[in-house]
């Protein structure tokens, strides 16, 4: 069934669908959305969640009655729809301040400015329920090596995750932190560009159990990556806290387009990856409709990320048991790879004395034999064609 419903755990971003369209080059081509309204819609379209920063329901510097009172009628829509906040974030690169950086800025004053507004949301994000927090930082960066020192930016950054840990704990609030890698703009070069980057950043802090990742398909893939095999080591290393789904034509500007609109291959074995993997977290979409669409267009888009996350978890589970597809897999050894090389027992005195595996190794042997790649790889396509 294509129809989403709320055990889809499908989440969208009040900025996405809200995008208005403003781009370096043109005005704003759609008006505002009531985040009320966005509310109502996402869950007639089946979503279950909504996600935002602290400045898309509540719009910078307004005073506190104000604050409250968006605050308010954004709890009564969601009381109302039973939509969840599976995620919050901050704002920390719309404001001029944030020019030169938030956490990572050169100026002290910057950098305590936007922990004091990254500790003010996660306050409201435990008053939300929001078990994820995510960390964006695209303004942490630089366009002239001469004016940025990375190693003492990687320590801010450190000890802004590490406070922000350990005013997470002292509250006593349930909230993991999720960091978004991105490798470039709005800076020329960001912090911490891609998934592997941001693993090793986090085996250094103070509190590494609570701090994972949140990857977008469009940031690794503007950084040339292969956008399956992160979001895989990020599982692999139990960091894989929060997805952004979205599709991105190679490496050009940020596209944030709807999810599989452009590597839909990719897209598929991102789905089964998910899927066969058990990852229960949001199904999170990031994607900005295009500036073409009019409000109409964009919440099509919109309910489109839906539907090919579907139809792409229906084709994934529908290669998984075609009994072809099986005999391939066999075929080309896929299994096998999960037998450890060493086996359990043996000890290195024993492998070095298995003559098989070097002294009578038959290596010209090897280089002959068939790996039978390409037949299962085919079947996969014609899967994602609709012709198998
Ligand atoms: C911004 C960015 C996204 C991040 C969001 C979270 S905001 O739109 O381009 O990739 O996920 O801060
Ligand atoms: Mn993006
Ligand atoms: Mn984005
Ligand atoms: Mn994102």
């Amino acid at each position: 069934d294509l129809t989403p419903t709320r055990a889809d755990r499908f989440s969208f971003g009040l900025w996405t669908v809200g995008w208005q369209g403003r781009d370096p080059f043109g005005e704003v081509t759609r008006p505002a959305l009531d985040p009320v309204d966005t509310v109502h819609r996402l869950a007639d379209l089946g979503a279950y969640g909504v996600t935002f920063h602290d400045d898309d329901l509540i719009p910078f510097g307004v005073d506190d009655t104000e604050r409250d009172r968006h605050i308010k009628r954004f709890r009564a829509a969601l009381d109302e729809t039973g939509l969840v906040v599976p995620m919050m974030t901050t704002n920390l690169f719309f404001h001029p301040a944030f020019k030169e950086g938030a956490f990572t800025a050169n100026d002290r004053g910057v950098r305590r400015f936007a922990l004091r507004k990254t500790m003010r949301n996660i306050d409201l994000a435990a008053e939300f329920g929001a078990k994820t927090y995510v960390a964006w930082g695209g303004r942490e960066g630089a366009e002239s090596d001469a004016a940025k020192d990375p190693r003492a930016a990687l320590d801010r950054m450190k000890e802004a995750i590490d406070v922000l840990c350990q005013y997470v704990r002292e509250r006593g609030y349930d909230i993991r932190f999720a960091l978004e890698p991105k490798p470039n703009e709005p800076r020329g070069d960001i912090l911490l560009p891609t998934i592997g980057h941001a693993l090793a950043f986090i085996n250094e802090l103070e509190y590494p159990d609570m701090v994972g990742l949140n990857p977008e398909v469009g940031h690794e893939t503007m950084a040339g990556l292969n956008v399956v095999h992160g979001y895989a080591q990020a599982l692999w290393s139990g960091k894989l806290f929060h997805i952004d789904l979205n599709g991105q034509h190679g490496l050009k500007y940020d596209q944030d387009l709807r999810f599989g609109a452009a590597d839909v291959k990719s897209a598929f074995f991102l789905v089964d990856l998910l899927e066969s993997a058990g990852y229960d977290g949001p199904r999170h979409f990031d994607f900005k409709p295009p500036r073409a669409e009019n409000v109409d267009g964009a919440w099509v888009s919109a309910a489109a990320c839906m539907r090919t996350y579907l139809i792409l978890k229906e084709k994934a589970a529908a290669f998984r048991q075609d009994p072809r597809v099986l005999e391939a897999l066999e075929a080309a050894g896929v299994g096998a790879l999960s037998t450890p090389t060493v086996a359990p027992g043996e000890t290195l005195t024993d492998f070095l004395a298995d003559r098989g595996s070097y002294e009578d190794y038959d290596a010209d042997a090897a280089g002959a034999r068939a790996v039978n790649i390409e037949h299962l790889d085919q079947l996969a396509l014609e899967h994602l064609l609709g012709v198998a």
